[in-house]
């Protein structure tokens, strides 16, 4: 990557807006802008750091736009090099024409994320922080942009820089012991490097305690909707995406092939998966079709076992309620419209568990059961002050391996298995750690997570 260019993006959506911004970045961020900008209070160059300025883009004599631009020197600016943005009026023609212009003074486009590759290149913040700048682009819950901010603020980062400089010092020891061997350090210091990598170890467990749950928020919770035939769980999916999605009909076995759509509850993203009723059948489009359904139950976050309330309960109802783990299910009474206001008399069998009436029918009930979804999504789990929770499969991954390494450096010790063994350990969870925040982290997986971004970020 050439940090010598000056890089410049359109920031802002390109749409008739109020606003548009287009950010430049670079050696010669300020002279470009200078060359295009009549100003009506002073010069660009030669001035500090966070000055506003109001003026004219122009072309030659043509005046394209009366704007404002704001100067951030070099390093007091996020990607810590000269940095200035030109606030025009929102019009995607104006933009881009502002964008040509600073393209024939010498700027180059920028690439996805490559403003906030910049950052993290020079230091200004380290890998999780650009991650997070990311996630709380795409925020779009308060617990979703809480973790986020959480992490942009450096406390994921600070916390593992802390577990790694326990096991630097550990490691330290560790290899002490094999460079002097005739020093026998051996059994004064073996018993403190155990408690000190315990306590990184337990420091590193209770970040990936709700790390499952980070991911989820992340990435959106997924929720089967499961069932005997024709207990109206695909009414019940057109129902909460408002839209005729699945076919129903009365046939008992309508769907064969499981559907997948997502609805959003406060924010939260939720993937909401139709099934195949199960049944006993000796069909054998509908057998694969309910093998397919068993798959899905057991790889869902939540599940919907839907139950039809016009019906006696049966063995079959009772046995898909017994399979679902408690705290990972809701049972749906469907069908209320035609119970008249009565409650079916088996309700007494769900005692102890989360249900809740509803008809796909009429929408009654359809409501609240978004809010139970909502709420056993999220039940317990927002971060208390000083936790800290790993947010993404890429971190979770990595302090999993530093946590395998930091294991095997016990038993290792335990065992007394031999220094050189133990060191190994430790240096593989120092690189997992590294890892995590972008100090050992490939250029190619850099690339890749940057290339997620939007350009102009
Ligand atoms: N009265 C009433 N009928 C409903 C309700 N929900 C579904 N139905 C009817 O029940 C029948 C079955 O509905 P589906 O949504 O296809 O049921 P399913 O569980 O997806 O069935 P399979 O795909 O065969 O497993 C259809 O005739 C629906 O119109 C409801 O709340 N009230
Ligand atoms: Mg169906």
């Amino acid at each position: 990557m050439n940090l010598d260019d000056t890089i410049a993006a359109i920031v802002t959506p390109l749409q008739p807006s109020g606003l548009g911004v287009i950010r430049v970045s670079g050696k010669q961020a300020v002279s470009i802008v200078e060359h295009l900008f009549k100003s009506s209070t002073g010069k660009l160059e030669n001035t500090g750091s966070n000055e506003l300025f109001h003026g004219w883009i122009h072309d030659d004599e043509k005046l394209i736009d009366r704007v404002l631009v704001i100067i951030m020197r070099s390093p007091r600016s996020y990607t810590t090099e000269d940095v200035v943005e030109i606030q025009c009026h929102g019009s995607p023609f104006i933009m881009r024409k502002i964008l040509d212009l600073l393209m024939r003074q010498g700027a180059r486009l920028a690439e996805s994320g490559e403003f906030t590759q910049r950052a993290f290149l020079h230091g200004r913040i380290d890998l999780t922080q650009a991650e997070a700048v990311l996630d709380l682009v795409h925020a779009s819950s308060e617990l979703g942009s809480a973790l986020a901010v959480q992490q942009l603020r450096g406390k994921l980062y600070n916390a593992i820089e802390d577990v790694r400089s326990q096991v630097v010092t550990t490691s330290s020891l560790v290899e002490a012991s094999i460079d002097f061997p005739e020093e026998d350090i051996e059994f004064v210091h073996f018993d403190e490097c155990i408690r000190q990598i315990k306590r990184a170890c337990s420091d590193l467990k209770k970040m990936l305690v709700h790390a499952n749950h980070g991911l989820r928020v992340r990435e959106g919770i997924s929720v089967a909707l499961i069932g005997r035939p024709n207990v109206g769980k695909s009414s019940l999916l057109n129902r909460l995406l408002k839209d005729q999605r699945a076919i129903v009909t009365n046939v008992p076995g309508t769907t064969r092939d499981y559907i997948e759509e997502s609805i959003q509850i406060k924010g939260i993203a939720f993937r909401l998966t139709d099934t195949a009723g199960i049944r006993n059948t000796k069909d054998l489009i509908e057998s694969e079709g309910i093998r397919q359904s068993r798959n899905v139950l057991s790889r869902s976050d939540l599940i919907l076992v839907i139950i039809d309330g016009g019906e006696k309960l049966n063995e079959e109802d009772l046995k898909l309620v017994r399979d679902v783990e408690k705290h990972k299910s809701i049972i749906v009474i469907n069908k209320i419209d035609l119970m008249a206001g009565r409650e079916p008399e088996w309700l007494s069998e769900f005692s102890g568990r989360d249900y809740i009436s509803v008809s796909a029918k009429t929408a009654e009930g359809c409501d609240e059961l978004e809010s139970k979804l909502y709420e056993k999504a999220t039940l317990d789990v927002s971060p208390h002050k000083d936790e800290i929770w790993i947010t993404n499969r890429r971190q979770k991954q990595a302090a999993e391996r530093a946590l395998e390494s930091l294991l095997k450096a016990i038993q290792g010790l335990e065992d007394s298995k031999g220094e050189e063994f133990v060191a190994e350990d430790l240096r593989t969870c120092l690189n997992a750690l590294g890892d995590i925040v972008g100090q050992t982290t490939p250029d190619d997986l850099l690339g890749q997570i940057f290339s997620e971004f939007c350009i102009g970020k």
